[in-house]
Formats: structure tokens, sequence, C-alpha cells
């Protein structure tokens, strides 16, 4: 593959090719209430997939990208979670593991508030939803308001951040994850260690229906399922109840907390556009942003790391999650020129693509194609893009925005690339692959700008 930057700049009909090629996929992927992921892989409604679509979908039709985060909320639970799968009842029962029938939320989840009449996982994604409605009114504010948006969706939201600051604040003053699902990089390396005290579930009880569309060398493998579904199966028969689970699983993520963080930003926005109090979110954020530096930044690995709330310890793996940081406005300088300098070492900077590893290429634990042990994603390409932009790194974001461009139309929207040589693997047409490819195509300001315009 030819180096990136000896490439010619791209053409006005280039970009009108992707972009068409985009609308496609994210036309095609429309249910009539919300995007699937995937037609294939995953033929339900997917917590931070539907935020990352809104973005780009914004951009094709705004209502429709106000009805993909209003249908994903129509979900939210009494104790303010937002499920990380919204399960469509006219899809076959064995179309996804694990399926409604595994996680029976309707009943087993009824003491934490879950919807009676509708069914949805027990486990929740990262908070990119408060970011995906700020930007998603300012495509069209006037027909935001028309419909009252931001009204409806603002208590949602708010409800929804509460809950992941106290029901998921285990202690640290930051939100924990509880299972490997919830950060959204399932199978990263820095699971490993907390995983490997998990038993995992009896294989014969389940069948992976992963497999039927995803290949072996590309998916988590049967043990790492095993353990993801007996640590579903404990918070299920704990009633998904944060006080009374024993989370034998549980981190402090730097991704999701950077999220939370840059979600409370949003929230200050929609706060005081509506005329409600923003600076308890500002406030929030700072304090959150604190304790991000204090409990996870680690100057000798250049990045932030996940704390193991089992053993206290920092995790030394370093993932891609350490570096979506870079999207929290008022880190101190130094820190910001450190993630910088990672993007450029050795560790995270693939010639062939220019996009950002899922892993450290270095690493102990790399695998070029398995999921999120390597392959380079689109959604951490297109968060660290909007952050190096944060901090006036445009050059740097400029060579990341090209490569999204490039890799999301050589690919036909691939889920996640080889790092070392650009080729697209997982599923094809994916939907938040095209939602963001066609964010970038849109956005010619800084995300700053865009967002207090
Ligand atoms: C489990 C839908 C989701 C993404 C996750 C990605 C993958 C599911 C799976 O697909 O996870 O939630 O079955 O592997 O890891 O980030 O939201 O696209």
């Amino acid at each position: 593959m030819t180096a990136l930057l000896d490439r010619p700049a791209r053409t006005v009909a280039e970009d009108l090719t992707l972009r068409r090629g985009a609308a496609r996929v994210l036309f095609g992927n429309w249910t009539g209430t919300s995007t699937v992921p995937s037609r294939t892989l995953y033929p339900h409604q997917w917590s931070w997939d539907s935020a990352f679509i809104a973005i780009g979908l914004r951009h094709l039709s705004p209502r429709r990208a106000q009805r993909e985060l209003e249908s994903l909320f129509a979900a939210q639970w009494g104790d303010g979670r937002v499920p990380h799968i919204v399960f469509n009842p006219s899809v076959p029962n064995d179309a996804y593991f694990p399926s409604p029938d595994f996680w029976r939320t309707s009943t087993a989840g009824s003491g934490a508030g879950a919807p009676r009449a509708r069914e949805t996982s027990g486990i929740v994604q990262p908070p990119v939803h408060a970011l995906a409605a700020w930007l998603t009114h300012r495509a069209d504010p006037r027909e935001s308001r028309r419909r009252g948006f931001l009204d409806r969706l603002y208590p949602r939201l708010v409800a929804w951040h509460d809950y992941l600051l106290t029901a998921r604040d285990l202690g640290g003053g930051l939100t924990a994850v509880v299972h490997p699902w919830e950060p959204g990089m399932d199978n990263s390396p820095c699971w490993d260690a907390s995983l490997a005290r998990i038993t995992p579930a009896d294989p014969t009880g389940f069948r992976r229906a992963d497999l039927d569309h995803g290949h072996p060398a590309d998916r988590p493998t049967d043990l790492d399922y095993g353990r993801y579904v007996q640590l579903a199966l404990d918070y299920r028969d704990a009633g998904y109840d944060d006080r009374t689970a024993s989370h034998r699983f549980a981190l402090e993520d730097p991704g999701v907390n950077a999220l939370l963080i840059a979600g409370e930003r949003a929230l200050a926005g929609i706060a005081a556009h509506l005329g409600e109090d923003a600076t308890r979110h500002e406030a929030r954020a700072d304090r959150l942003t604190k304790a991000l530096v204090a409990r996870l930044w680690d100057e000798e690995a250049g990045l932030f790391l996940a704390r193991d709330l089992v053993d206290g310890a920092l995790v030394r793996e370093r993932s891609v999650a350490g570096l979506v940081p870079l999207l929290v406005p008022g880190l101190p300088e130094a820190v910001v020129d450190a993630l910088v300098a990672t993007l450029d070492g050795p560790g995270f900077h693939a010639d062939s693509t220019t996009l950002v590893p899922s892993y450290d290429l270095t690493g102990p634990a790399f695998d070029r194609t398995r999921y999120w042990r390597g392959p380079a994603w689109f959604n951490t390409a297109w968060l660290i893009e909007r952050g190096l932009r944060t901090h006036g790194r445009h050059t740097h974001a400029d060579r990341i925005r090209a490569a999204i461009l490039e890799t999301a139309g050589t690919t036909g929207f691939a889920e996640y690339v080889d790092p070392t040589t650009g080729e697209g693997r997982g599923a094809r047409a994916f939907s938040w692959t095209a939602a963001l490819a066609l964010d970038l195509l849109a956005r010619e300001e800084a995300p700053e700008e865009e967002a207090h315009r």
C-alpha cells in the first residue's frame, strides 16, 4: 500500500462517491426506527453504535438522527442505565447470541426498572450519547426545537450519566465497567488478567451466532466467550442490581471515562441552551478530569491505563482506549504532548493505514486480525481525530481524517482493518464506519467551534 502522504489529495468526485456509498450503507441498515450496526453480524440496535450513527446521519437526515437516539432512550431503564442492546422483536431469536431469552431483562431486571414491554441486554456501553445529541441538534436547530428533541432527551441523558456516577462509581470517583462488552472493546488484552479469574460457563450451554458470519481468526476465542457468558449470568442472577451484584470483573476504563467527561461538557451546552443549570455539568467534568489524570494517567506508558478495581492495580497493557482521553479539553499540556508522542511512536503508528491500532503494535498480545487485540477501528480513529483538534493539533488530525476517508472507501466501510496492511476485516457495510466518514466529509470546522456555534 502507498504511504498515505505520498498519495494525491482527494478529489471532489472521490468525496462524492464516498458520500454516496456511506449514505447507501446507512439507508440500507435503517430498520424504520433505528440503524443496525451490520445486517448480518449485529441485527439489533447497539447503544454506542447508535450514537456514532446519529453523528453521521445528522448530515443526511437530522430527523432520522434524532429518532435514532430517541428509539434507544425509549428502552432506558428506571435506574437510568441505557442498555447496550435493544432487541428487535421481529428478528429470530438465534440470529444473535446472547439473545433476549438469555438476558431476560423484562423479568430479571424488573427491580432495576428494565422495560416490561421491550427486551434489552442488562449491561451498558460508553456514553457517547450526550455528544451525539448535541451535535444532532446543531445540525438543524429549528427542526430540533420544533420536535422538542433536546427538551425530551436532556432529562434522560442526565439520568444516564447519574447512573454511571452513582451505581457505577465503585469507589474511585470514576465510572466502572463490569463486563468486557461494556467499554465496547470486548477482547482487549487489557481485560486478560481480570478475566483469567473467571471460570468460563459450560460451552455446551450456549451457541455462538457470531461465527455464522464472522471469521474465527477475527473474533474473540471460545474461552473468552465462556467468560463473557458467565459474567452476564452472574449479573442477571443478581437482578442486574449493582448494590447486590458481586462484580468480580470491575475496571475503570480511560476511554469510557473520557467519553463521560466529553458528554458532561455536551450536557453543559444543552443545559445552557435550554435555560437549565450548566454549571453542575461543568463542575462534574472538572472533577472527573482531575480523577482521570490522578487515577489513570501513566507517564511511563505514555498514555492512560485501565485500573482493575478487584486488586486496585493499573493494568500495564497499552490500548487505544488510553489515547481516547485526548478528547478531554483542559488536560495538562504535558499529558497532551505525551499522548501525541505515543501516537507517533512505534506502538501506535501504522505506516500503511495511519489509523490507530486498537493495541500496541509492539505489545506481547498484539494480533493484527483479532478484533480489539490489534485491528484499527474507525470510531476510535474518529474520537482521536476530534481530540487532536480539541488541542489544536490540526496537522495530526488532518492525517487521521485522510486515513479514515481513504480506508473507509477502499474497504467497503469495513468494521475494522488490519493495521499492518490496511486490509478490511470483519463485517462490511458497517454503519458507524459509514456514519463517521460522512461526518468527516461534512465537517470543515474545528469541533470546538462547531460545538459552541
Ligand atoms: C458485543 C456492535 C458491537 C460494538 C462493539 C463491538 C461488537 C458485540 C459483539 O459489536 O460487540 O456487544 O457481538 O462482538 O465490540 O464495540 O458496539 O457493533
